[in-house]
């Protein structure tokens, strides 16, 4: 399977440490109505108080990397809000309130926009016919690379290129594996020129250029990792992908996200992370 991928501006520069040096991340605690979330298959209802308590390890473990964390409250109207990174991008100095997918879900960016005007001296917003979620758009330092999906269409791809152009953001456009909820659920930015992805998603050749770890077979769901300062965070239950990376020289944390998975949620969901 190959996606039409369309190529980036002429030489993209780059951006060292862009996707991932970090000293802020934004949280949002899980919502007491969590069990309500979007999910494409049922696996069983989230755990509010099991939730509440991976969410506080992931927390620690931002904190431990050496990020300072703003933790906002629930937002019960939106029992998937607790997937703060659907709502925007956050890049330095300036943030982008998206336009989520989910019809369940777009009342999201506008409740978030007050916090990202307190974190931000720049906050964009895009046309409300666009269709764009974070988990659909991989920062890496040379490029923006968005996955359209179920969830993110060309409108919105456009609109984001539009707003980003002014500040000198190059970005790309790419598919998404058929049934795969986000781009970023089969991928990950490892720093500099490396990526962790899926071989479905690899094989498209969108990371073209890149250096691929791939994850393990049986492992697909250990692509929505994220790279935070000098560790990558993988969630647990991935040992063959976790030996993978522990032989590329990268210092792991892994984590028990089993409740955000149950949502279709992984390590990049939770969090908004930026330097600034
Ligand atoms: C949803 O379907 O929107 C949520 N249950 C999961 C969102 C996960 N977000 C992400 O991968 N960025």
């Amino acid at each position: 399977m190959s996606f039409a991928t369309t190529p980036s501006a002429a030489a993209p520069a780059l951006r060292p440490g862009l996707s991932c040096r970090f000293t802020r991340a934004i949280l949002r605690r899980p919502a007491a109505t969590i069990a309500r979330g979007l999910r494409a298959e049922d696996l069983g209802d989230p755990d509010l108080v099991r939730f509440e308590r991976q969410h506080a390890d992931y927390r620690a473990a931002l904190e431990a990397a050496g990020l300072a964390v703003t933790l906002l409250p629930p937002l019960d109207d939106y029992p998937d809000s607790v997937f703060v990174e659907d709502a925007a991008l956050c890049l330095p100095g300036l943030a982008v309130a998206l336009r989520p997918g989910a019809p369940s879900r777009r009342g999201e960016a506008a409740a978030l926009r007050p916090d990202l005007e307190a974190a931000f001296p720049d906050v964009l917003d895009l046309p409300e016919a666009a269709r764009i979620d974070g988990g659909d758009i991989l920062v890496t330092d040379r490029e923006i690379l968005v996955g359209l999906s179920a969830r993110s269409d060309a409108a919105g791809a456009e609109a984001l290129a539009r707003v980003l152009a002014p500040y000198g953001y190059a970005l790309r456009r790419t598919g998404t594996p058929p049934g795969v909820l986000h781009l970023k659920s089969d991928c990950a930015t490892l720093g500099g020129e490396t990526v962790l992805a899926t071989p479905r998603l690899a094989a498209s050749g969108c990371f073209a250029g890149y250096r691929v770890i791939e994850t393990a077979a049986g492992e697909a769901a250990a692509a929505n990792a994220i790279r935070v300062n000098d560790r990558v965070f993988l969630a647990a239950g991935f040992p063959r992908t976790a030996e993978r990376l522990a032989a590329a020289g990268y210092d792991l944390a892994v984590l028990d996200l089993s409740e955000a998975a149950k949502l279709d949620g992984g390590l990049s969901c939770l969090s908004l992370r930026f330097s600034g």
